[in-house]
């Protein structure tokens, strides 16, 4: 029988998915036909939010939130969570729009958080975890980034750089949004990071990851180079912490 950990909201944040999104709705509704979706779109130019209102309008499992302008994944999830927390979800998720994370394993994350996880990661880098079309390139990034992040940080999370993942509202409301200034990817290590330090429980599940098949990537050397330097602000913040000697 399937477990359900409550009242679940996927944040989808969208700029230019206007073939993703249709796809990627019908495949959550499928899925999991209680699960409620609101897409976070930042005025795309393609008419994605148009696209979103026009499912929304069919479908009272469907919202969505129309943002003024391209502020980045960061800013679109923060305020997809306040939504949430302030509608009441109990469980809140991030997933892609594109299919690079796939509703029909969803469940896997929503097990995670009803077994007691706070914090429940789709995560490429654990057994069981597999990456289907991407490029080497990719992987080798990915990869790095994570090393670079454990190494860093000290954080004991294989994937923290990655985007599928379900908190429990009380996590969320814990980790003082307010302060969090990250934009692109170093947004997942941001969160990840302090729900690490409010010492909650992180559990990664294995997920295949899929590339994108349509659309454009958004991700940049801009977004790799600000989680560098956050992450390197955040461990040298952190040296007084790890190597505070213990009592
Ligand atoms: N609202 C909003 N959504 C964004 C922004 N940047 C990216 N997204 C969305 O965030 C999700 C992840 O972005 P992607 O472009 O797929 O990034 P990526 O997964 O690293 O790139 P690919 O591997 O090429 O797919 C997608 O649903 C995007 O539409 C943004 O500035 N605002
Ligand atoms: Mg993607």
């Amino acid at each position: 029988m399937e477990r359900t950990p409550g009242r679940v909201l996927v944040i989808v944040p969208t700029y230019n998915e206007r073939e993703n999104l249709p796809l990627i709705t019908r495949r959550l509704r499928e899925a999991l036909p209680d699960v409620h979706l609101l897409v976070a779109d930042d005025n795309s130019p393609d008419g994605t939010g148009r696209i979103a209102d026009e499912l929304a309008e069919r479908d009272d499992h469907v919202h969505v939130m129309h943002r003024t302008s391209k502020q980045g994944l960061g800013a679109a999830y923060i305020a997809g969570f306040r939504w949430g927390l302030a509608e009441g979800y109990d469980v809140l998720v991030e997933m892609d729009a594109d299919g690079s994370h796939q509703p029909e394993e969803l469940h896997k994350l929503l097990d995670l958080v009803a077994d007691g996880a706070d914090l429940a990661i789709g995560s490429r880098w654990v057994p069981g975890g597999k990456t289907v079309n991407w490029p080497v390139s990719r992987e080798f990034l990915s990869r790095g980034a994570n090393t670079y992040v454990r190494l860093v940080l000290g954080i004991p999370v294989r994937d923290a750089t990655a985007g599928f993942r379900a908190y429990r509202a009380a996590t969320l409301e814990k980790i003082e949004l307010d302060g969090v200034e990250s934009q692109g990817y170093c947004f997942q290590v941001d969160l990840t990071l302090r729900t690490v330090r409010q010492g909650l429980r992180v559990k990664e599940a294995p997920i295949t990851f899929v590339e994108r098949t349509v659309g454009s990537s958004k991700m940049s050397r801009k977004i790799i180079l600000e989680a560098f330097w956050r992450v390197a602000l955040w461990g040298i913040a952190g040296l007084g912490e790890r190597f505070r000697p213990r009592r």
